[in-house]
């Protein structure tokens, strides 16, 4: 398929000549400012100030410009659309769809700051914790059929089949960091008998992950990010917001929840070998596990109110499985981050390569842990001391 990639002066003409955002008298000023690895991201400022946002996805992929379809647009903004009803105020406000350009027009956020970022530089927004578990709950539970129509989540389902994103995620993270069958993979120097032993000869490890992997590919509970990482969340003292919505699907809502955990957990493993101050990582840590059941509970009790579904025993049970997926999830976005190819800055910006080689270390044995055991930990503290034990042991 052919490129429709507009270029700066392409999409100012564009923004200006289609939509009444600006004033036309004023000049405007068309900056890229994405790095990641699939769409591409544009900052448009007009003289006066006023300053929108643009994605626009290409035919090819932005990283390996391989194709890809851009259907990952359309999904990405009627995900946000849904999303706001829930969490109107963590959703960047949406301006303008074109179909045939595969591209949005959003609110600039540039006001709050990359979470990644914030979190190696060890600042931790007191809202935080709350924030993230209560989009997770407000997200995940209404778009369940315990709450949508039944008729109408499965057009949701067949809507949201995306099945190219999809794609990469069962290989980047269920398949390559245990079978690196693409030759895709990137071991640290001085790692490599180390993954062999822990990964590409575990069988019972592997077993582990292929459930969880049939699950991700099999189990259409509710609309997921996809890709909840601590990239995609900005955060101020105020507020949060969660951008880069094309991976959606329905998939386990466990998968999300473990997204968040994990990349939390990478800057607290920085932070511990790095021997920084890791208090308030380890404390964001626990309370968005702890908060985030505590409010799918709550949002259960709020949402689901059919006389069928809304069973105190069947309500323990189900958001029990939840956590225990959002454990296992956990795991796996851990350990791909280590070996596959999409790292982490967290970790591959820890300079000294001993100090680089023990967290990727400390990352695959707790991620190890946490997966096979993910029944039997049911709280952020749990969370905690696993990798706190693991640190000890190196
Ligand atoms: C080719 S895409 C690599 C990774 O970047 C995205 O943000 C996803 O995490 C994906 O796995
Ligand atoms: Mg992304």
């Amino acid at each position: 398929m052919k490129s429709k990639l507009l270029n700066k002066n392409e999409l100012s003409d564009y923004l200006l000549n289609n939509l009444q955002l600006f004033d036309k008298t004023l000049k405007i000023d068309v900056k890229e400012i994405g790095d990641g690895n699939i769409n591409y991201v544009f900052r448009i400022r007009s003289e006066n100030g006023r300053s929108f946002v643009v994605k626009q996805s290409d035919t090819l992929l932005r990283s390996s410009m391989r194709p890809l379809s851009t259907k990952r647009s359309r999904l990405e903004y009627e995900s946000m659309k849904l999303k706001s009803k829930f969490v109107p105020d963590m959703i960047p406000e949406l301006f303008h769809y074109d179909e045939k350009l595969s591209l949005i027009v959003m609110e600039d956020i540039g006001s709050f700051c990359n979470l990644r970022e914030l979190l190696i530089d060890g600042t931790v927004h007191s809202h935080l914790a709350s924030s993230i578990s209560s989009f997770l709950a407000y997200t995940l539970i209404p778009m369940t059929d315990l709450v949508m129509n039944r008729t109408e989540k499965k057009e949701k389902v067949g809507f949201f089949l995306n099945p190219e994103l999809c794609d990469i995620s069962e290989d980047l993270v269920f398949t390559e960091p245990y079978h690196d069958y693409k030759g895709r993979n990137i071991i640290t120097e001085g790692n490599e008998e180390f993954v062999a032993n822990r990964l590409y000869n575990n069988d019972e490890l592997k077993a582990h992950v292929l459930y969880l992997k049939d699950r991700f590919m099999n189990y259409a509970q509710t609309l997921l990010h996809g890709d909840l990482h601590t990239g995609s969340i900005f955060s101020s003292e105020d507020g949060m917001k969660v951008i880069d919505h094309e991976f959606a699907f329905y998939g386990p809502a466990g998968y999300d929840i473990g997204n968040v955990l994990a990349n939390i957990t990478f800057s607290l493993i920085r932070k511990m070998v790095l021997k920084e101050e890791y208090n308030a990582i380890k404390e964001f840590l626990i309370s968005t596990f702890d908060l985030t059941e505590k409010k799918l509970k709550l949002v259960f009790d709020e949402y689901v109110n059919d006389k069928f579904s809304s069973n105190k025993c069947f309500k323990d049970k189900y958001i029990e499985s939840i956590m225990s997926d959002s454990i296992g999830y956990m795991g796996t976005e851990l350990i791909r981050r280590i070996v596959g190819d999409a790292k982490v800055i967290d970790i591959t910006k820890i300079s000294d390569i001993n100090c680089r080689i023990k967290a990727e270390r400390i990352v695959i044995d707790s991620a190890i842990y946490l997966i096979m055991n993910r029944e039997n930990i049911k709280s952020g503290m749990r969370i905690f001391n696993v990798i706190e034990k693991v640190y000890g042991e190196y």
